[in-house]
């Protein structure tokens, strides 16, 4: 039997394709940190972070990786691990201070050098429009719940490729939209920090919206533009064949994955959506003609994905009656499991139930408990075996049919991880936050050779 460091040594970089994008991601919020520089406004997760017990430590992105200072060190830590691709977000606040209006010269300046720099680097971006952070403006008129913040982000879409466009071709509109709604408006866990069922409904609803309305916008202001959508997809698993845990299975699925996949790949809202929450403010919110935007075509689909849960039915457990464990012993600092035939069964669900579209892993990583040992190195192994294993159900899935483009690992660097703080550490390359220095893990060295190995092979 293989373990998973044998794996490691062993992955067959020519299991996947010639043109391949290796890459790694980061949000805005998470690594920028200058808060107050040039001009930047106030954004959800400025005013939510600073509120007492929101994070651990009472944390906040305000200085964050200090990436607006040190992004040029952090495009060389890129070329040396010979990524392809970078995944990066702009921030609407930087871009937009008060979400309506023009662009603010300063934070136009800054995304145009770091992408000027990126293409110099022969490191293509994939560039995210919205990763969480809503200009507070926004928010105070109504936020997600309002129609009206599908309307101002597409504007804001449509300006900032206006800006950028001939400096990137691959935009994400939306990240995990399923996060912004539910945990943004319905547990309060996330940025506003709202409790409402029917908010969190409306917000889902209006941020497919925004997705459909700003590939419009996105198409306009850049006619070579490729758009897509990242969806944080769960492997979404039966704890038993009872036929309660069975309908609780599907209820779990149709929150988690179906209520952003089926209108985004132009199916509209399936029943079991319908069934869950057009009375719980779906139907209210939806009007003529917004599935026909939603479903608007895209040139790829993002896959963020992370856990496999078993679901067990329980009538108590709010409006779904479903609860979801980690389908394996929890290994990660964060209470996740590692599962990595979860990713190649959600990657082959994709490409065999909805129609073919090119998939990029916009994110796929795991948090440990990281430290720099007497020696100063940071032997990451469990990223090491983690890597290598979801790789190779990343290979699995490609060898099944699915039409996979690229890989980029969640994260880069070491972040801002929202509500933990700076003790959840994602990064292949560790970050000192007091004195900002950069250190490569291990995972960072194993990720840089099985990339060079698949480059001399290709
Ligand atoms: O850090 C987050 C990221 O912002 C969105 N996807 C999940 C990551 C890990 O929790």
């Amino acid at each position: 039997m293989t373990g998973p460091d044998d794996l490691a040594a062993q992955l067959d970089p020519g299991r996947f394709p010639r043109d391949f994008v290796w890459g790694a991601a980061t949000s805005a919020y998470q690594v920028e940190g200058g808060f107050d520089a040039g001009g930047r406004g106030v954004s959800i997760w400025d005013t939510f972070a600073r509120q007492p017990g929101t994070t651990v430590h009472g944390d906040t992105g305000d200085i964050a990786c200090d990436h607006y200072r040190n992004w040029r060190e952090d495009v060389a830590l890129m070329r040396d691990l010979g990524l392809g691709g970078y995944r990066l977000s702009v921030s609407w606040p930087r871009l937009q201070p008060g979400g309506r209006g023009a662009l603010n010269p300063v934070g136009v300046a800054f995304y145009r050098e770091l992408l000027g720099t990126l293409a110099d680097s022969g490191i293509r971006p994939l560039v995210t429009l919205y990763h969480w952070e809503l200009p507070q403006p926004l928010e105070d008129a109504g936020g997600w719940p309002s129609r009206d913040t599908a309307s101002r982000f597409a504007e804001f879409a449509g300006l900032a490729v206006e800006a950028l466009g001939d400096l990137a071709a691959d935009w994400i509109t939306v990240n995990e939209p399923w996060c912004q709604a539910f945990l943004g408006y319905e547990s309060g866990k996330h940025a506003p920090g709202r409790r409402s069922l029917p908010d969190a409904v409306a917000a889902a609803h209006h941020l497919l919206l925004a997705h459909g309305l700003a590939v419009r916008a996105i198409r306009g202001a850049s006619p070579r533009a490729r758009v897509g959508i990242a969806d944080l997809l769960t492997d979404v698993v039966a704890a038993s064949s009872d036929e309660a845990d069975l309908a609780a299975t599907a209820r779990y699925d149709a929150n988690s994955n179906r209520l952003f996949l089926d209108p985004v790949l132009g199916r509209g809202y399936p029943d079991c959506v319908h069934e869950l929450y057009d009375r719980r403010g779906l139907a209210a919110s939806v009007v003529a003609g917004d599935e026909e935007v939603i479903g608007a075509p895209i040139d790829f689909l993002g896959v963020n994905h992370y856990q496999r849960v078993l679901v067990h039915a329980d009538p108590a457990d709010g409006h779904l009656g479903a609860v979801g464990v980690p389908a394996e012993p929890a290994t990660t600092s964060l209470g996740w499991s590692v599962t990595p035939d979860a990713l190649r069964s959600v990657l082959v669900r994709v490409s065999r139930e909805y129609s073919p579209v090119p998939i990029y892993i916009t994110e796929n990583g795991a948090s440990y408990p990281d430290y720099v040992d007497p020696t100063g190195q940071v032997r990451d192994v469990e990223r090491v075996s983690y890597l290598a294993s979801y790789l190779a159900a990343a290979a699995e899935a490609i060898e099944a049919g699915v039409d996979l483009r690229g890989y980029f690992h969640w994260s880069l660097l070491d972040n801002f991880e929202w509500g933990e703080g700076y003790r959840s550490r994602f990064g292949l390359v560790y970050v000192d936050y007091g004195t900002q220095r950069r250190i490569p893990k291990a995972s960072a060295a194993w990720y840089r050779d099985f990339i060079s190995r698949h480059r001399r092979r290709a």
